[in-house]
């Protein structure tokens, strides 16, 4: 890096962004304005680069479209018109229509929805549930993303970080699977990139041929939503090949016995119909996943977003302990780490606060439920959202949009921008950007404790979400001890400092550092596993789990917190192939013959920076990518606009031909805002609201639709 200009004071801060490489920031601040974001080149997974989304980040701070007062609705529900009201007048207001609310209805009449706009402890995921718990209000579980894939983890080798991703130097076999790396987890690749060097083969299991997929040894194109099957079909010929690690799952595992019962009866030719992949294939990856050790798995979150995902997520997470891969440093499987990191969610969260009884809406349901096709009592009367952008995000967002339209519903929007949510507030308020605010980020994707620290102050009167919840706290009446806190007295109980993955780090040498790494070992020596050691009830890896017994229950983290276990429908004790719906032979093929995929978008992070100039020229506008074959049948041709509609609903964008995809499916990119869109819709108009079979995900891969010239 180059020395920073005279007069530059550097300031340590960290990426906000739900992505797995949390980086570590330099802010570079002349005169109290922010001049410049860059990477930590000292940081070993930063080095020193931000991605495409984040390298003009110092200007996202100043882009004049920023909300920087709160604001009161004065026209028809998303006409727009917004008058500027004070902070105080907004609480004012939020304090007089919920009051009339909870006395007519109760307070579970008002629901919290928060996603991962901002990822940091303070300001984050869980950065309402205290507030909401105290409240009384309909405990929203916050399924968007990775809740089926945890879920399924946590059942089968319990809540360990598993693989570090930087062991992966480590590793001679990898297989990417359901991950397009090169876009969503750039800051990994480089690991992959030095074992390639090394003689590692890479192999990428994906629908489409990405970027990733390109840049791989061996790109395996599966049917979507099959991933449980292909599986399924590896173990078989481990185990009918003789390659099964005995001695490790004698030792290690459970279950065993019935996992290879399971397994017989997915021979590669059975498996082959179902995925699309040449028996040989499946053979070929089975025998050389087995025989090349240390073997890594790198799990992407897409594996989980189909009506099977959760039992998929589970064999894939089962393979490594089949063949002995957990024995060696860069052997075993990565879904997140975050597991190593020792939260306390019950400050965090406050589940004691939660009224007995209470109940729980799944978010991703919140259209559903505004809607009123769950027929909820109370009806839900308010809504508050907030690291949220589900207008554009959340599945099915028709029935969303129908849902906010209600002129008796009050919803509340925490916001940078009047993004496609925004619109449907009646109250929006203004909230900082991460220069501004002070957090320790909580990462998903590598072993480093990371602080942020506010380098400029927030415009207007925009105030970090910590704030917010505060001075509503205050507002409603509530005098805990919690609200008086200042940011350092809540960190310093959000985590358990004593715990030994701590050990060394504090607050005060983080303000120093920026960053540290949790005391799990160092890269070139970590195998957790080895010996066992999983953090399953049995201790084992559980083949057969024990935590079925507890029907198809959501990680706590997910669920504010709360942990009574939702038995629902029951779990099958061994993972099993359990088929799509609509991508399926049930799905409706004559119709809606093509299978359309949303994965995430290169220059986008969901739908943030969609609407910066920067960024939007280099993701371009709203494409389909059409296989050629199909793309023939309909005459379409490359560059014509179509229309990519279902029963749900409808979007547009510019055909681009190319057997990238399979024939027969198509994709489009995630995180348009629908409003700057040709046709004021996107990818989740089509979506529908089906669940994963685990922890209450999300089914986006399972999505039919067809395609016309327009
Ligand atoms: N640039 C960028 N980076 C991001 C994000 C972003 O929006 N933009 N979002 C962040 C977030 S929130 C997340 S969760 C991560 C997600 O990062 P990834 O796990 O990479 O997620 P996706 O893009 O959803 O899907 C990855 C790949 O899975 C494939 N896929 C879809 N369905 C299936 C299936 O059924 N089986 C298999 N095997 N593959 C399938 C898709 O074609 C896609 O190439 O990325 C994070 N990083
Ligand atoms: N079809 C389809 N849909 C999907 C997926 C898919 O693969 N396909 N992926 C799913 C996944 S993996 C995820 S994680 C979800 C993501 O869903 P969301 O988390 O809702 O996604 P974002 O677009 O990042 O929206 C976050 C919003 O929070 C705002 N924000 C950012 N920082 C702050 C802050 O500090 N305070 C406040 N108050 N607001 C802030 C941003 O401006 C932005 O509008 O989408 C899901 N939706
Ligand atoms: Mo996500």
């Amino acid at each position: 890096m180059a020395a920073p200009a005279i007069g530059t004071r550097i300031v340590r801060g960290a990426c906000p962004q739900d992505c797995p490489d949390t980086c570590a920031f330099l802010y570079h601040v002349q005169d109290s304005k922010l001049v410049a974001v860059t990477g930590d080149p000292d940081h070993p997974m930063t080095r020193g680069g931000l991605c495409v989304k984040l390298n003009n980040y110092a200007e996202h701070h100043y882009n004049p479209d920023r909300l920087m007062h709160p604001l009161r609705r004065v026209g028809p529900k998303a006409s727009g018109r917004y008058e500027k009201i004070t902070y105080d007048e907004a609480l004012a207001e939020i304090k007089r229509r919920w009051t009339g609310i909870i006395d007519q209805y109760g307070p579970q009449a008002i629901m919290n929805h928060c996603y991962l706009g901002n990822q940091g402890t303070l300001n984050g995921l869980t950065s309402g549930d205290a507030f909401f718990n105290r409240l009384g209000a309909t405990i929203g579980e916050k399924c968007y993303c990775e809740s089926g894939s945890s879920t399924a983890w946590i059942m089968t080798v319990g809540p360990t970080g598993g693989l570090d991703v930087e062991s992966l130097t480590h590793s001679k076999y990898i297989i990417v699977w359901g991950m397009n790396m090169i876009s969503t987890n750039l800051h990994g690749w480089p690991f992959i990139l030095e074992a390639k060097e090394k003689g590692a083969k890479v192999v990428v299991i994906d629908p489409i041929r990405t970027r990733t997929a390109k840049a791989a040894d061996w790109h395996i194109a599966i049917r979507p939503g099959t991933d449980g099957a292909l599986a399924l079909g590896m173990m078989n010929v481990i185990i009918a090949d003789g390659l099964v690690d005995h001695d490790y799952v004698a030792k290690y595992t459970l279950g065993y016995e019935e996992l290879k019962a399971r397994a017989a009866e997915f021979p590669p030719e059975r498996v082959a119909g179902i995925t699309g992949i040449p028996a040989d294939d499946i053979r070929k990856l089975a025998r050389e996943y087995a025989t090349t050790q240390p073997s890594a798995i790198r799990e992407g979150v897409a594996i989980e977003r189909s009506p099977g995902g959760g039992d998929a997520v589970r064999l894939v997470s089962s393979l490594p302990a089949l063949v002995g891969a957990w024995r060696h440093v860069g052997g075993g499987a990565i879904e997140m780490p975050i597991w190593e990191f020792p939260f306390n969610f019950d400050f965090m969260q406050r589940p004691d606060w939660i009224r007995p009884g209470t109940r729980v809406v799944n978010e991703l349901d919140m259209g559903r439920a505004l809607s009123g096709e769950m027929g909820l009592d109370p009806p839900l009367m308010s809504v508050f959202i907030h690291n949220s952008n589900p207008v554009s995000q959340q599945q099915n967002a028709n029935t969303l949009i129908r849902g906010l339209q209600r002129e008796d519903l009050f919803t509340v929007v925490s916001e940078l921008f009047m993004t496609d949510t925004a619109r449907y507030a009646d109250i929006i308020l203004p909230a900082s950007l991460q220069a501004e605010q002070y957090d320790l980020q909580v990462t998903w994707g590598h072993l480093y404790v990371m602080l942020n620290q506010p380098a400029i102050t927030p415009p207007g009167e925009c105030v970090p979400n910590v704030e917010m919840f505060r001075r509503l706290a205050k507002t409603m009446g509530f005098d805990d001890d919690y609200w008086s806190m200042s940011d350092d007295e809540l960190l310093t109980r959000m985590y358990d400092w004593s715990a030994p993955a701590m050990q060394g780090i504090t607050l005060e040498l983080l303000k120093e550092k920026g960053w540290m790494r949790l005391n799990v070992g160092l890269p070139h020596e970590r195998a957790p596993h080895a010996q066992g050691n999983f953090k399953t009830p049995s201790g084992k890896c559980e083949f057969k789990a024990s935590a079925a017994a507890n029907g198809n229950f959501v990680v706590p983290v997910w669920r504010n917190g709360y942990t009574e276990m939702q038995s629902g429908e029951p779990v099958d004790p061994v993972p099993n192939y359990i088929p799509p719906v609509e991508v399926g032979a049930n799905g409706d093929l004559a119709r809606y013959p093509i299978s359309l995929l949303s994965p995430k978008p290169h220059a986008f992070l969901n739908s943030q920076y969609a609407n910066e100039p920067k960024q939007r020229r280099r993701q371009g506008e709203q494409r389909v990518v059409v296989h050629p074959t199909d793309a023939a049948a309909r005459g379409i041709r490359d560059g014509d606009y179509v229309r990519v509609f279902n029963d749900r609903g409808a979007f547009e964008g510019l055909a681009e031909l190319s057997d990238d995809v399979m024939e027969g499916m198509a994709m489009t990119n995630l995180g348009h805002w629908p409003s700057l869109t040709r046709s004021g819709s996107a990818v989740n108009s089509t979506t529908s609201s089906r669940h994963c079979n685990l922890g209450g995900a999300g089914t986006q891969s399972d999505n039919r639709v067809e395609i016309a010239r327009l």
